[in-house]
């Protein structure tokens, strides 16, 4: 039998490209912390400009360059990250179990994530959206979640009695969506379709590496958004 090893490899940093306020970003960055993984972060702002495309190729944040190339896309972040470094493991070890934490991940950036998305231009930076964009993400967003709620623990974490990639997850997404639909619609959608998900939230940010990703988050936003405007 031949064992190969990733070791050598891996004891080169990896590097997670971005900034500290994407919610992506930040749900890699906490996937990180909890696995002890040793990491240095780059900040790269999203753009359509060659070189970015070269290792990002829809302009997006995170990527993360290793010694072996870049990545992108949060989530095979996610899944390279708990295969070169199965410990601490944050996906149970049973297949089932294991898919039924991917699929919560899935449900909440597919069916909750980016609806809300598309109402982020007016709630966080300035921009307008239309009514018949903000009609159509208010039923998605019910929808989705509605669904999530199905999925949902919350005993005490999202997919039952352990920490996983699926907290990471949604302890960065669901606050967005909470702040977005009260600035657009006056209504907290989590509150009122996922009424477990507060306390639930407040619980993860209580997480030492959460509060490091928070503190970090802050101060890029006040950065982000005191920048000068081209
Ligand atoms: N599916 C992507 C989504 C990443 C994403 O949308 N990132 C935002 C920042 S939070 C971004 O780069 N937006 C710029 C753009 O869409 O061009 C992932 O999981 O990495």
């Amino acid at each position: 039998m031949i064992i190969v090893s990733l070791e050598p490899e891996l004891t080169t940093p990896i590097t997670l490209c971005g900034f500290a306020v994407s919610n992506y970003y930040n749900k890699v960055k906490l996937s990180l912390l909890e696995k002890n993984i040793p990491f240095t972060e780059a900040l790269v702002f999203t753009s359509q400009k060659e070189e970015m495309l070269a290792e990002s190729p829809m302009g997006k944040v995170p990527f993360l360059r290793t010694p072996m190339g870049v990545l992108s896309e949060s989530q095979v972040l996610t899944e390279f990250i708990e295969e070169s470094w199965p410990e601490p493991a944050l996906y149970p070890r049973d297949p089932f179990k294991r898919a039924k934490c991917r699929e919560l991940i899935e449900h909440l950036e597919l069916h909750v994530e980016l609806p809300a998305r598309r109402l982020y231009t007016e709630a966080f930076f300035g921009g307008t959206v239309s009514e018949e964009t903000k009609k159509e993400v208010a039923a998605l967003l019910e929808k989705g979640l509605r669904s999530l709620a199905r999925l949902a623990r919350f005993s005490p974490f999202i997919g039952g009695d352990s920490f996983t990639h699926a907290d990471c997850a949604a302890w960065v997404h669901l606050p967005l969506v909470s702040q977005a639909t009260r600035k657009i619609y006056g209504r907290d959608f989590l509150d009122e379709f996922l009424p477990l998900a507060k306390p639930y939230l407040k619980l993860i940010g209580e997480r030492p590496h959460a509060q490091k990703v928070n503190d970090d988050r802050k101060a890029a936003t006040e950065a982000f958004m005191s920048r000068p405007k081209k």
